[in-house]
């Protein structure tokens, strides 16, 4: 084994890039008209990935989802242009400060005129048909490799936050206004809003286990990749062989964690915890912004009611009069 200050393999930055001809993949089940033929190499990719690029398997979701997008996108960024004046200087200096917000109240669900926010609900459109038009690639893409479709089903969560809060919730809110307006810093005001508008989004029970499942999902995360690495020296990044002949390497990234925390996952159960904790995230974070403002209208006045959150007549542990008497003589 090599001591600490000798080079070792580092399964990060592989140092040696062994280049072959281009790995085209399988062709059984596979549309090959949409696949494209070009590939390429790149040693930066090398570095941390696979060297290869291409061939790219677009088909007809994939054109559609990238058009669409990329409309929402040009939509998005000529209206940032137009309020930057068509001066490429303000354009830079304020990109993160501008904003396309949706209609104001008083449209409800109608269409706004195009300036007063139905440019917004034009752009939304667009976006909404390159998210779902990517969720069903993911499927398809999947489907043709023979594969399950964990990927489509968990993406299928992000989405379901996505549309709670762009689509859903407007709807029965009664307005587009309610939407989320597509700006670096205004996305963020809209947040911050949100939480004070509703009594604090602290004392959403759902926002608190979206929490749990988000910095859970990190420190799964971080486990895992370090857990693998570790005994990669052993052939531990060969993950699926480990899971069909346990060798030593498993024996040790399991150890390690029952020796730690008297539990380990399994090979394969490790990733069931990711895709679950993953998946949790953005399912509770999507329920609990479907029930603020059209079931609950104030968390914190909710909490205390059902003993979530300190009770408003409770005393505090002591006001500054309790002090009077330790006070130094004047
Ligand atoms: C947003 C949805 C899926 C996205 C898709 C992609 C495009 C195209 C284009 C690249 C991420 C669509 C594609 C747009 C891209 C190009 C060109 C997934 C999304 C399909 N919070 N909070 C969460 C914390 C507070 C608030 C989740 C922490 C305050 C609101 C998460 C704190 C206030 C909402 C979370 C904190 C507040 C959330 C998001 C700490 C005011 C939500 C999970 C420590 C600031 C959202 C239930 C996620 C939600 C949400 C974390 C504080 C407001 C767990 C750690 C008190 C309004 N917060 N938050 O994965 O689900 O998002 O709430 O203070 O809507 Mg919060």
């Amino acid at each position: 084994m090599a001591k600490w200050f000798e080079t070792e393999y580092q399964n990060i930055f592989t140092q040696v890039q062994v280049q072959g001809p281009p790995e085209m993949g399988m062709v059984e089940d596979a549309l090959l008209g949409d696949r494209s033929k070009g590939t390429g190499f790149s040693q930066l990719f090398g570095w941390v990935g696979n060297a290869q690029l291409g061939p790219f398997y677009l088909g007809p979701w994939g054109v559609l989802s990238l058009m669409s997008g990329m409309t929402w996108f040009l939509m998005v960024g000529f209206w940032f242009w137009g309020q930057a004046g068509y001066n490429p200087a303000v354009f830079m200096r304020d990109l993160f400060y501008l904003s396309l917000d949706p209609p104001s109240p008083d449209y409800g669900l109608g269409f706004a005129p195009l300036w007063d926010g139905g440019y917004y609900l034009i752009a939304s459109f667009f976006l909404l048909i390159a998210v779902m038009s990517w969720l069903i690639r993911s499927w398809v893409l999947a489907n043709q490799l023979g594969m399950g479709k964990h990927v489509c089903y968990a993406f299928a969560s992000a989405v379901w936050l996505f549309l709670v809060l762009g689509l859903i919730r407007p709807i029965l809110m009664g307005s587009w206004s309610e939407a989320v307006p597509y700006g670096i810093f205004t996305h963020l005001d809209w947040t911050n809003l949100f939480s004070l508008t509703y009594g604090n989004l602290f004392y959403n029970p759902f926002h608190a286990l979206s929490i749990a499942f988000l910095y859970g999902s990190a420190l799964l995360f971080a486990m895992h990749g370090a857990t693998i690495l570790a005994v990669s020296r052993f052939g531990g990044d060969r993950e699926l062989e480990q899971i069909v002949d346990r060798g030593t390497a498993s024996e040790r990234a399991g150890l390690f964690w029952r020796w730690t925390m008297g539990f380990n996952a399994t090979m394969e159960g490790i990733h069931r915890w990711a895709w679950w904790f993953a998946v949790l995230t953005t399912l509770t974070g999507g329920i609990g912004i479907l029930i603020t403002g059209t079931v609950v209208d104030d968390w914190f006045t909710w909490a205390q009611d059902h003993g979530y959150g300190a009770a408003a007549n409770y005393a505090p542990a002591a006001t500054p009069e309790d002090f009077l008497p330790y006070l130094p003589p004047e």
